[in-house]
């Protein structure tokens, strides 16, 4: 195995100095990307030292090396996980044949779509987080936004090495094209639709940290379960970076809950906006919205795209080497949500067509475990509220239930109730209102700002009061 090559211009792990060619391109790629991420990266902290972790080594022990670093010189480079010995495809109709290690002819194209729809979703998250710097409520967690912004920008590496490694000069113009589709931009957006959407508050970005990401990690271990073995040791590796976006996101939002409950208790009242606090509530709306928009990531509930990636052995299902059927799905079926006249009910569908609503019922599955951490949060201050996901149905814009109204407990309602209720449900422009109002810059050192609870224990085991981003 090699190990990463830190003398290079570029970090690697895959021996890149002996491929000039691939060298070459990746050199040329590289003053872009830096130039992309001064114009559109973290905006104010460019020239700051930051504590950032940087991987060393891609095995399970001490991949982390942690050390002060500007961020546009952080060691962005290319790392894939450990290749297995005799990998064999392991599903779909090539079960049992070695992995590829090069792209097959007659897949060229759709694999190279799926790794560029994984690409663009991570220079996107850096654009939406651009202004979130400016706001932050405490060093801590300015210098964890810092840190999913850096290994954003380094899972875009992994795909632009995919796509310059393997799809020539179309992989080339992939590479350039994901620097320049812009999040939110009517001309040339983001591929898809929650990366579209703004982060305007550090609220956002929690529950875009514990609802999207969480969407990358089902996502990016289906790819890691690729016949293409270049995709799934790519994958593999970033899904070790993707648990600490998690962690940002669960522990961020308990954090505000916690915060939220102590408030309650201090002053014997719900309405904690009164301190300064955000309600629980309010809560419960950003929740439902950052599910809504996460679970459309899976694509619709019936796809024969999906059908095709695991025919294929491009991509499998989660835990896919874990499962005990025949890996094919030929006969079989799953339980599917649709629509019958104004009813949801539930249909058996061919397993086949059905791996998108797989995936999102193992999603689901796991953002409930955080929810139940966070409930237990409140119950532990002995209060009597309930955190709960939205239905599946609700606010949804892609798959079945993109033509109706949903309320969150899953009835499908008239305009005219969604009209009257969907201010209960969504963030309202008040909402929004009040949470920016909490957005003020909180950057003394071991101080939090009073709507958030300080974090269990520091980075790296680090005191309350360390310098996490050296800001004069
Ligand atoms: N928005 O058969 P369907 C992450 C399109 S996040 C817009 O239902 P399919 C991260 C679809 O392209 C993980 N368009 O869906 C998190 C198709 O178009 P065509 C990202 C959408 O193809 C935080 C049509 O609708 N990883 O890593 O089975 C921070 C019908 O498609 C959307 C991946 O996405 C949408 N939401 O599945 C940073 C993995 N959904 O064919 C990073 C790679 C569907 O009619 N991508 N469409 O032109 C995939 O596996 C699949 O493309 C999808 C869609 C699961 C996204």
């Amino acid at each position: 195995m090699a190990s990463i090559d830190y003398i290079e211009r570029i970090p690697n792990n895959v021996s890149l100095a002996e491929d000039r060619r691939l060298l070459r391109a990746l050199e040329d790629w590289q003053p872009k990307f830096l130039e992309w991420w001064h114009d559109m990266g973290p905006e104010g902290f460019q020239a700051q030292d930051v504590y950032l972790r940087t991987a060393v080594s891609v095995d399970a022990k001490g991949w982390a090396q942690f050390g002060y670093v500007k961020m546009p010189e952080y060691r962005w480079g290319i790392f894939l996980a450990e290749p297995e010995a005799d990998r064999r495809i392991n599903f779909g109709e090539h079960q049992g044949q070695p992995a590829w290690p090069d792209v097959p002819g007659e897949y060229r194209g759709t694999l190279r779509r799926l790794i560029v729809t994984q690409g663009d979703t991570e220079p996107a998250s850096v654009e939406q987080q651009r202004h979130l710097g400016r706001t932050c409520p405490s060093l801590y967690d300015l210098r964890n936004l810092f840190q999913v912004n850096v290994e954003e920008g380094r899972h875009l590496w992994a795909m632009v090495y995919l796509l310059d490694a393997h799809f020539g000069r179309d992989g080339r113009e992939e590479s350039e094209a994901l620097l320049q589709r812009r999040s939110g931009d009517h001309d040339k957006p983001r591929i898809l639709g929650a990366f579209n959407e703004k982060t305007p508050d550090w609220l956002s970005f929690f529950m875009f940290c514990f609802f999207t990401d969480r969407d990358g990690k089902y996502q990016l271990a289906s790819l890691a379960e690729s016949g293409f073995d270049p995709l799934s040791r790519t994958c593999r590796f970033m899904l070790t970076e993707e648990a600490h976006h998690m962690f940002v996101g669960e522990s961020g939002v308990g954090r505000i809950v916690q915060r939220a409950c102590e408030l309650m208790r201090e002053h014997k009242t719900d309405d904690v906006r009164k301190h300064g606090g955000i309600d629980l509530p309010t809560m419960q709306k950003y929740i439902n919205f950052h599910c809504s928009v996460s679970l459309d990531l899976f694509g619709s509930e019936v796809s024969t795209n999906a059908a095709n990636f695991y025919t294929a052995g491009l991509k499998g299902r989660f835990e896919e080497t874990k499962k005990s059927d025949d890996h094919r799905l030929k006969g079989g079926t799953y339980p599917v949500i649709g629509l019958d006249g104004e009813k949801i009910v539930t249909r058996q569908e061919a397993a086949l067509v059905s791996l998108n609503e797989r995936l999102r019922d193992d999603y689901t599955a796991d953002c409930q475990r955080g929810v139940n951490r966070w409930n237990e949060i409140i119950k532990n201050h002995g209060i009597d509220f309930t955190l709960t996901l939205p239905h599946r149905a609700f606010r949804r814009a892609i798959g079945a239930f993109a033509e109706v109204k949903v309320s969150p407990d899953g009835r499908v309602v008239s305009e005219a109730e969604w009209d009257a209720r969907h201010r209960d449900w969504l963030p309202t422009a008040e909402d929004e209102a009040y949470v920016g109002s909490l957005m003020q810059p909180v950057t003394e050192r071991g101080k939090m700002a009073n709507w958030i609870a300080p974090p269990a224990r520091g980075v790296n085991s680090q005191a309350e009061d360390f310098e996490y981003v050296r800001l004069s």
